[in-house]
This record gives C-alpha cells, sequence and structure tokens, in this order.
C-alpha cells in the first residue's frame, strides 16, 4: 500500500501527490496550482517558474502572458514591457523588449517609451 501511496499522481500532472505535497508544496488536486495557465509540471520542469505565483518575477504580467503572449523573460521584471503595455504599446513591444536587460527603467527608457506613446497617438 505504501509503494502504491508514493507512485499516485491524483491530477495527472505529471508530479507524484507525495512530491507536490512535501516538495514542491503544489496542490496534488490540480493541475495547475497558481491558476496562470501553465501546468505545474511545465512550471517546475520546464519554464522554471513558481508554480504557486501566477506572476513569478512580480512585474503584473502573468507567467502565460510573458511565456506565450509577449515572449519576455518570466524570472525578470520588465519595467520597460510593463511600461509599455500601460500606454497601450503593445504592438511595440519588439522595439521595448530590448531595452529590459537590467531590470531597472532608466531615464532614456523612459523616454523611448514616452516617444513611442506620442507617434502612436499622431
Ligand atoms: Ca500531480
Ligand atoms: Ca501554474
Ligand atoms: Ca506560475
Ligand atoms: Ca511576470
Amino acid at each position: 500500500m505504501e509503494i502504491y501511496r508514493d507512485t499516485v499522481d491524483s491530477d495527472g500532472d505529471g508530479i507524484r501527490d507525495v512530491d507536490e505535497v512535501e516538495k514542491y508544496h503544489t496542490n496534488p488536486n490540480s493541475k495547475d496550482t497558481d491558476g496562470d495557465g501553465i501546468d505545474d509540471y511545465k512550471e517546475i520542469f520546464v519554464y522554471k517558474t513558481n508554480p504557486l505565483k501566477a506572476d513569478t518575477d512580480g512585474d503584473r504580467i502573468s507567467d502565460y502572458e510573458e511565456i506565450f503572449k509577449y515572449g519576455t523573460d518570466p524570472l525578470k521584471p520588465n519595467p520597460n514591457v510593463r511600461y509599455a503595455l500601460d500606454r497601450g504599446l503593445e504592438s511595440y513591444l519588439f522595439l521595448v523588449k530590448p531595452l529590459d536587460d537590467d531590470g531597472m527603467q532608466d531615464k532614456n527608457e523612459k523616454e523611448f517609451v514616452e516617444l513611442l506613446s506620442e507617434n502612436k497617438k499622431s
């Protein structure tokens, strides 16, 4: 019985219940503990994101959106990307993304995004 208990995977996400509870602290009855749209298994083993947080790096863009929608790094905050999104510059992200390497938004970067903002309006 003990062996059976140790191999059971209730939610079928590829991680054993015993590991979910003791090792990863994820919900053994839910494939997607934090509800961000990415399975616990993929978060832990593929993307290295936090299976308990929908937004691993805390930049207010969910893990799912970073990986599948914007192609940004879900493990590193992207202040410029966030800033651009807040200004409705989704289609200019390819210009903004290279700016965020240091995880900080300096003055020039801010001005650059503002410039895009202005262009968009005209
Ligand atoms: Ca499981
Ligand atoms: Ca998840
Ligand atoms: Ca997550
Ligand atoms: Ca994020």
